[in-house]
């Protein structure tokens, strides 16, 4: 059987003037997963669109199945993919989070759609499509990591991706908050569970090089699997990073073996620094936890923060983002990510400014984060999305980047700098190196600016 499996891409990763590097950091995991339960003699591969161009006007290429994951962001590209192969007789499978959110339109560009994780619909679908009689829609309902085949990663370009060794040794979280994509991905199952640790352990001694990048909602969300993997991974060298929540940093123990395993830079969702809105959103485990707290202790333990911070909520004013960069410049943060408030479809978030009238479109390609798509009490929407940008601009000079690394001892004050400025200062040579092909040359610069200063 011939498969061709497709993560199509937003247009701003196609762009032929600018590529940011975000969309070459990581390889599509999904699908190689999915790649996983295909026969040895089936003939498989896989486009990234956001590293390499997709053309379906090539007559010739009819595959026997097509099979495309769905991110909101990627769905109108998606769509006109999935509709090309179908005028070609081809059978297309699409999947993913939007396509679980919006079943039903999704359901319109294609022959089968599957709705939250695939380890279990997955191999029913290829039985039942080997045996001429697919179903149209598969539904997980078994969650479980356990015995699942190795990920194809033969089937990846790892010279296009800057951290080729990204690795999933869970999937959900054990929280529940109103905004985020993970109640509507797994209902009708468990929405938190992993993999046995020795699994993740042989995975994680698979991977070439020394860096990897935990993409697991919450690494630190079950503190038996989490403390015996780190144990497992002490000694082995490696140099990693991985997102954890507020709530676990603070938890004594865990962080310090996460650090004495490798971990060098922790992503926390600190999401608002207006407490009203925490609870707003059920973002309970932030709730009353100092976040001074939380970068002291993570900053003493040797490891960067990435901190992830939501504008637009309820109880944001128009001071939030000099409020936020200045707390954020000031604490010492290494990188912050920042997010207009996007009401994900399926999610309660998106419920509640749907049955209040404040969703102003469904114009799924501006629900990226960037875009305001909803209407804000506190601001306007140009006042939002004029602020979110001044926040990335002010967070990203120079002088403030040295503010937020001066008050450091001397190595991780190097370390902040280089870090921090490799990733927003150097844009033009991250842009060279991805239309080159050559990403992956500037992985040991990321490993030596993660782990060289670090002393501990
Ligand atoms: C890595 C990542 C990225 C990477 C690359 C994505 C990639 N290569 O896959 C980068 C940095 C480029 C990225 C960018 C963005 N991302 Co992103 N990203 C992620 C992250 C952290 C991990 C994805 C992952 O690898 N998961 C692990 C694998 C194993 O799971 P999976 O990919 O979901 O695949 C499984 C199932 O979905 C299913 N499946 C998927 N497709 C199919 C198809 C079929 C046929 C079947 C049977 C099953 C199936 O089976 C797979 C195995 O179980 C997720 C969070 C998350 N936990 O998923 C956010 C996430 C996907 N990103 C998100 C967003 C919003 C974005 C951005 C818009 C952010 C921004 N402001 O720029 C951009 C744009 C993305 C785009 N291209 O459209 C949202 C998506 C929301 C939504 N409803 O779609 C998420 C969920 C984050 C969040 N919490 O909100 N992202
Ligand atoms: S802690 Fe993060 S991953 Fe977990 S539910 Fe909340 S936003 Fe989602």
């Amino acid at each position: 059987m011939r498969v061709t499996m497709i993560l199509p891409a937003l247009t701003e990763a196609t762009s032929p003037l600018f590529r940011p590097v975000k969309y070459s950091l990581f390889p599509p995991l999904g699908l190689a997963t999915l790649a996983g339960y295909l026969r040895d003699d089936d003939e498989v591969r896989i486009l990234d669109e956001h590293v390499e161009r997709i053309d379906t006007r090539v007559a010739d290429d009819r595959p026997d199945l097509v099979v495309i994951q769905v991110y909101i962001t990627s769905a109108r590209r998606g769509y006109e993919l999935a509709d090309r192969y179908r005028e070609r007789g081809v059978f297309v499978a699409l999947g993913g989070l939007h396509v679980t959110s919006l079943p039903d339109e999704a359901a319109a560009h294609a022959d089968a759609i599957f709705l939250g994780p695939g380890e279990d619909t997955w191999p029913r679908f290829l039985d039942d499509f080997r045996a001429g009689e697919p179903a149209s829609r598969y539904v997980s309902t078994e969650r479980t990591l356990k015995g699942l085949p190795p990920i194809r990663r033969d089937l990846i370009k790892r010279e296009r991706y800057l951290v080729p060794n990204s690795i999933v040794v869970s999937r959900g979280c054990p929280h529940h908050c109103d905004f985020c994509y993970k109640d509507a991905f797994f209902t009708g199952g468990r929405s938190f569970y992993t993999q046995l640790v020795d699994d993740a352990l042989a995975e994680i001694e698979r991977l070439p090089g020394r860096h990897l990048y935990f993409l697991d909602d919450h690494l630190f969300g079950n503190r038996r699997f989490a403390e015996a993997l780190f144990d497992g991974m002490a000694g082995m060298g490696r140099v990693w990073q991985a997102a954890s929540t507020v709530d676990a940093i603070l938890a004594p123990g865990l962080l310090e073996k996460a650090v004495a395993a490798g971990m060098r830079s922790v992503f926390v969702g600190f999401e608002t620094i207006n407490e009203a809105n925490l609870t707003e959103q059920r973002k309970r485990q932030n709730v009353g936890r100092s976040y001074e707290a939380v970068t002291r202790r993570v900053h003493d333990a040797g490891a960067m923060i990435n901190a992830s911070f939501v504008f637009g909520m309820d109880g944001d004013g128009p001071d939030v983002f000099d409020r936020t960069v200045d707390w954020a410049v000031a604490t010492g943060l290494e990188t912050a990510t920042f997010h207009i408030m996007t009401p994900y479809p399926g999610t309660a978030l998106f419920r509640r400014m749907d049955a209040a009238d404040r969703i102003v479109h469904r114009d799924w390609d501006l629900y990226d984060t960037r875009h305001v798509v909803h209407r804000p009490r506190g601001m306007s929407a140009e006042q939002l999305e004029a602020g979110y940008w001044r926040a990335y601009r002010n967070f990203y000079t120079w002088p403030a980047i040295w503010r937020g690394a001066a008050g450091k001892p001397g190595g991780d004050r190097l370390r902040h700098l280089a870090y921090a400025g490799g990733w927003k200062k150097f844009e033009p040579v991250w842009d060279a190196l991805i239309r080159s092909g050559q990403v992956l040359r500037a992985l040991p610069l990321l490993e030596a600016a993660l782990n060289r200063f670090h002393r501990r």
